[in-house]
């Protein structure tokens, strides 16, 4: 969670036909892109050289670049998106990473990994199953991560969460941010975590980013567990990627 860049990309108009699992209305691409905007100063206020990459028409969901790729010091990895609309979306980010890493490399095999079901902890990475990550991609992509050194656990993301980490954040130094069935999985072990209140279970995905976490815009109880927890908090209105099961971590590779 500490950070020197971050990669983003523009909300398309096209936005408007996102994938989501409930409809609640299409997002408007223009009233996006202005909360995108706020984000990305937020992310340039907590210290990062952000790149902000153009909007990309021909593929709805790509402003949500954490899914086709994972980055690391060492290098950045792309990834094989779960569902078809969106596989494409790993060549798109390719420049952009190669700019800034001398290594890029792609994910052995044909198996499938979204960026939204890999949770990085200070001392292990885990890899949520999911509608989204098979057992081929996520086995493949924790082989490649015990390459570069790494601790990679595979886990089975709960019934109903799109993503593993539509579910649970670590807010760094040890603490994890989760919904109760996240924590009651025990997937954490004895790790501390903090519990996102009930009814405010989309407020689980925030980041950590240098010495604040941004929190989404309408989970006042979220966010006061989380500066209970003594946290230091940025408030941003993420009302439009919501409509489309995004979230804050979604909108950007950190590194
Ligand atoms: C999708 O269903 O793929 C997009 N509409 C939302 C992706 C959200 N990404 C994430 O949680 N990492």
């Amino acid at each position: 969670w500490r950070f020197t860049h971050a990669i983003t990309r523009v909300p398309a108009d096209s936005v408007a036909d996102g994938l989501r699992a409930v409809d609640t209305g299409n997002p408007s691409g223009e009233a996006f892109r202005a909360e995108h905007a706020a984000y990305v100063n937020a992310l340039k206020a907590a210290g990062l050289t952000v790149d902000v990459l153009p909007q990309l028409e021909g593929f709805p969901d790509s402003c949500f670049v954490e899914d086709p790729a994972f980055c690391l010091p060492e290098g950045a990895i792309l990834l094989r998106p779960g569902t078809a609309s969106r596989e494409g979306e790993a060549a798109e980010i390719r420049a952009a990473l190669e700019a800034r890493f001398d290594t890029v490399v792609e994910i052995p095999g044909d198996g499938h990994v979204d960026g939204g079901d890999v949770l990085t902890l200070d001392d292990e990475i885990l890899i949520g199953l999911s509608a989204r990550t098979d057992r081929r991609g996520a086995d493949a992509f924790a082989a490649l991560l015990a390459e570069w050194g790494y601790n990679a656990r595979v886990a089975e993301t709960p019934e109903g969460v799109l993503h593993f980490k539509t579910a649970c954040s670590t807010l760094g130094e040890g603490v994890i941010l989760a919904t109760n069935v996240m924590i009651d999985s025990g997937f954490f072990g004895d790790r501390k975590t903090v519990q996102v209140p009930e009814d405010e279970e989309y407020a689980a995905n925030v980041i950590r980013v240098n010495d604040v976490v941004l929190v989404p815009e309408g989970y006042p109880k979220t966010r006061d567990v989380v500066e209970a927890a003594g946290f230091k908090t940025v408030v941003l209105p993420t009302h439009e990627a919501r409509k489309v099961d995004g979230g804050l971590s979604c909108l950007s590779l950190r590194f």
